[in-house]
């Protein structure tokens, strides 16, 4: 039996919360990732195993790679959808959150998710979560909030409840906020997981492609595009920067999702230690910016500091409200400011 990190306490609470909920919303952070959206789905899937009346909302759009998921379909979507969606969101006398650490991670839900004073459990990995849960289940030494929200469902209702919808969801998130396993995934309890979904007939090769054989053909012109034309080496700083403009996004017809994973590919170059996309929104007025790093180079602090962001330690986002110059300007200011980590 694998260790369920849970305490025994947090285990009445969660169950009470439970037992006592009518109508339940779960959610997770605006631009879901595949690790938002498995455990989104998988934990949707269990309580309505449980016979419980719930709904799943996410506060923007998920990209398509993601449909396929068991129960993507019943997912819905408050920024498509407000003005049906309020009164599910003010009825709610439970919330669970998935897979973020503060109340501004819901974006455009926030104000109507917090309008209702009804307890929200908070299952998560992200550090520093901030004090917004009625119970707080948050281990950021896990993998991916998928991998303990396994360990959760374990705790609660047993390994035989398990089923294999859910077994599909929640390696999915495992696999997706680990980069296929090939960082942040070196303890062992992580493959004992594995081997428990895969006992549930999971087709972990068939789910690899379902992520990430299904770009579309713009995309990959654009990944050319970027690593040709846009990425700029700072060799000094063992840093890159890559840069997209709305224009050019138009260009390749981007679609949500076509850039996702772009930010990594430079740490494959020999010797990299950091990796910065800057992107133009196109769907608000401003700049994602995106940070992935190796060893212990920390891209949550470099966030923090400069972009107005956080996350993890190999992983970190952040927003800027500035021109796209201004942002590059602005980044290789924050790579001189951090010289003494990457030389
Ligand atoms: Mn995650």
């Amino acid at each position: 039996m694998i260790e369920s990190l849970v305490s025994d306490k947090q285990l009445v609470d969660l169950k009470h919360l439970l037992d006592e909920a009518q109508k339940i919303v779960l959610t997770c952070h605006v631009s879901p990732d595949g690790d938002a959206m498995g455990a989104l789905t998988a934990f949707l899937s269990v309580l309505k195993r449980q016979n419980k009346d719930v709904c799943a909302i996410t506060p923007n759009i998920f990209p398509d790679f993601l449909k396929w998921l068991p129960g993507a379909d019943e997912v819905q979507v408050y920024e498509k959808n407000e003005e049906q969606l309020d009164p599910v969101l003010k009825a709610a006398d439970l919330f669970v959150c998935l897979d973020f650490n503060g109340p501004s991670r819901m974006s455009m839900m926030e104000a109507a998710v917090q309008a209702n004073p009804a307890p929200k459990i908070v299952i998560d990995h992200h550090p520093n979560p901030e004090d917004f849960a009625s119970c707080l289940i948050s281990f950021p030494q896990m993998s991916s909030t998928c991998e303990l929200l396994y360990r959760v469902i374990v705790a609660l209702y047993g390994e035989d409840f398990l089923g294999y919808d859910e077994a599909v969801c929640l390696y999915t998130g495992m696999m997706t906020d680990t980069g296929a396993f090939t960082y942040n995934s070196s303890r062992s309890d992580i493959y004992y997981i594995i081997g428990k979904l895969l006992e549930k007939g999971i087709d972990k090769d068939k789910i690899y492609r379902n992520v990430f054989y299904e770009y579309s053909a713009e995309r990959f012109r654009l990944m050319g595009y970027v690593l040709y034309v846009k990425m700029e080496m700072l060799h000094e700083y063992h840093s890159v920067i890559l840069s997209l403009d709305r224009e050019e996004q138009k260009r390749f017809s981007h679609k949500k999702g076509d850039t996702e994973g772009f930010v990594n590919i430079p740490l494959q170059i020999k010797g990299n230690k950091l990796s910065i996309f800057l992107r133009e929104n196109t769907e608000q007025d401003n700049i994602r910016v995106s940070l992935r790093s190796v060893d212990d180079f920390p891209c949550n602090q470099m966030a923090a500091e400069f972009f107005n962001g956080g996350g993890h330690l190999n992983a970190a986002g952040g927003t800027l409200e500035c021109t796209l110059d201004e942002a590059i300007e602005l980044a290789k200011k924050a790579v001189r400011k951090y010289a003494h980590l990457l030389k």
